[in-house]
This record gives structure tokens, sequence and C-alpha cells, in this order.
């Protein structure tokens, strides 16, 4: 099944038609990632950063490209209403008034593009008309990545409620782009092409809604493992992940170190600091990502527990950035219980 057929299941024509427009974005982000990046060609050049964005972060060509890519099909979908990014954080209204404000990271990872590593792209969609200001992460209604690896590939969760499609007890669902030249060809691929965009996105699997929940973690990955030398509860968590036998996988990539948490069905991916000194983006990164793993099961916290869940805070500012724990329940709980709210 095609992306487009199965978002035409929502019920939607609005929320189908933003995610078919990220779903050809993204291809066309992962084309450009494509580029050879040889002395000349500088789109995915590690070595000639073109500026900065509002958060200090060197942007590459191809993060302003990817940004551009993305930005541009939202705002031609009548169902948006406003877009807002990392690479460009003003709340952009659309002139078509939609019902839905997108919030996006168009290329996540560009510091380890350079190596070759995988990266991705992160989306998370509110029904929101004026601002994402006020609102919680418990007010999206989708959200999800593509991962730029090997393969590229998209993976979403969509709140349920109130949406006619068969599949109610998916947590997340995830397609595949496969190159206009393999459709047909490979196994189970269809030959009809997505309706919308033209550009094939396989279904591939879906992940159900208990994916995480009561998991055993079987990998870790860590962020900020600089702070174990001065914050001696996170280097005791990181030794007690080590002699629990757990596998460390980080790549210095939020988004496949998260991803790797659904197709290992456990695990934990965090990134302990500080409020003053934390780095990633609640709004762009964390809020998107922690809706995602939660949608199949698993937990998130940005350390201030139970009484304060992370989908619950409200976003003061869109640049707002945080500490964040996400994956398998009980390490998430661990993450709590060691190290909690730094401030
Ligand atoms: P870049 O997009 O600048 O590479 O940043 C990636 C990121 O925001 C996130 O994807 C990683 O988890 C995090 O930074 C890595 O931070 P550390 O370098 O502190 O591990």
């Amino acid at each position: 099944m095609q992306l487009g057929e199965w978002t035409g299941r929502l019920g939607d024509e609005q929320l189908r038609g933003i995610l078919v427009a990220l779903s050809d974005a993204f291809a066309e982000v992962a084309r450009a990632l494509r580029q050879d990046g040889s002395p000349g060609d500088d789109t995915v050049s590690t070595s000639s950063p073109t500026s900065h964005n509002v958060f200090g972060d060197e942007q590459l060509a191809v993060d302003v490209l990817a940004d551009r890519l993305v930005r541009d099909r939202l705002l031609r979908q009548p169902g948006v209403s406003l877009v807002t990014s990392e690479e460009d954080t003003a709340e952009t209204r659309s002139a078509h008034g939609g019902e839905y404000a997108v919030a996006y990271d168009p290329l996540d990872g560009s510091s380890v593009l350079g190596c070759n590593f995988a990266v991705g792209s992160i989306f998370g969609i509110w029904r929101a008309t004026d601002t994402l200001v006020g609102k919680s992460g418990n007010d999206m209604v989708a959200a999800g990545c593509a991962v730029y690896g090997p393969r590229t590939q998209m993976v979403f969760a969509v709140r349920p409620e109130g949406y006619k499609m068969p599949e109610e007890a998916v947590g997340a669902v995830e397609f595949i782009h496969l190159p206009s030249s393999a459709v047909g060809t490979a196994p189970g691929a269809s030959s009809t092409p997505n309706t919308v965009g033209n550009i094939p996105w396989r279904h591939l699997r879906t992940f159900d809604r208990n994916a995480l929940t009561a998991s055993t973690a079987k990998v870790f990955a860590p962020g900020n493992l600089r702070m174990t030398a001065t914050l001696p509860n996170y280097d005791a968590l990181v030794r007690h992940w080590m002699a629990a036998r757990l596998t460390l996988r980080y790549t210095g990539a939020m988004v496949p170190d998260v991803y790797q948490l659904l197709v290992r069905r456990g695990g934990i991916f965090c990134n302990p600091s500080p409020a003053a000194d934390a780095k990633l983006r609640l709004v762009y990164e964390v809020l998107p990502l922690a809706f995602l793993v939660e949608s199949v099961g698993g937990t998130s916290s940005d350390g201030h527990g139970d009484a304060a869940p992370l989908l619950s805070r409200r976003i003061a500012d869109v640049c707002e950035r945080t500490q964040v724990a996400l994956g398998s329940p009980e390490e998430v709980a661990r993450f709590e219980r060691t190290l909690g709210a730094l401030d």
C-alpha cells in the first residue's frame, strides 16, 4: 500500500495532504543528500557553512535547501495554518488558513553528515491556527520522522481519535521510499504510484501501540556523555546500563538514535542537561519524537516526573530547549529516579 492510500483512510483530507506533502519533501531531501559532495558541489559539504540559525548552529547549504523543500510544499497545502522550523523559527502563516500547524526540523544531525552517518527529518502536527505557544505535546495530532540511511524510511504516528481508520490499534506506521526505477520490482511493491506527488512510498510495517510497553531495553543511546564528568549520577546510570549488558548505540543524530528503539522494540535515548545548557529543541525535536515513542508504548521525560509529564508541558516559546529521556518505560523511570530535573 502506498502512503497516499494509507493516509486517505484517515478521513481527513487536510491531514492527508500534509502527510503526503511531507513525504514528497523528504524524498527530495533524500535526493539532495545523495549529491556527491565533491569540490564544487557544496550541497552536502560540511566545510562550507553558509550561515547560522537562531540556535547558533552552523547551517550547511543542505540545511537551508531541506528547509525550503519542506516549507514550500507545506505552504501550498490547504490544510496548513502555519509553519515553523528549527532553521526558521518564525511562525509563518499560510495564505490558505488551514487547521494544522506544522513544526519541523528539516535536517537533524547535520554535524555528522560529513562522516556519512544516517541523519533525519522530524515533524509534529498540531491543530492550531495562530501559534504553538500555549499548546502541549498532547495537542499533537501526528508526528514522526524520516530516516536517511542506506534506505530512506518514514515513520509516524497519528492520534486515532476521530479518524475512521480500520487500523485503529496501530501505534505507528512506517513507509519506505523507493527510487522510481524500483517501483513494481521490490517484493510486494505496488505498480501504482502515490497519486499525490507521484513519489512512491510503500508501506513497510506497523508498530503496535504496545511495542515498547514492558519492553526490555536492548540498546542505550546516552547523549551529552560529557556530563558524566560533572554529574556522578549520570556516570552511575551509564555504568548501570553497561553492567546490565545493554549495547551502546549512539550516533549523535537524534533521529536514528531514537528510531532504533522502535526497530529493536526497547531501549533508551537520553540527553541530560540543566535547562540553561540543554541542546535539544522542545518543539522541533523532542515533542514530536516523544509523541512517536509514546504512541508505541514507550514513555518520555524531561526529568520532572509524573507530576509534569513531558507531553503535557505547555510550550512557552518555540525556541525552548530541554533535556530528555525516551524509550522503554522501565529505563525512562530509572533516568527520572537517578537524575530527575537538573535545575
Ligand atoms: P546537529 O543537527 O547540529 O548535528 O545536532 C544534532 C542534535 O540536535 C541531535 O540530533 C543529537 O541528539 C544531538 O544534537 C547531539 O548532541 P551531542 O553532540 O551533545 O551528543
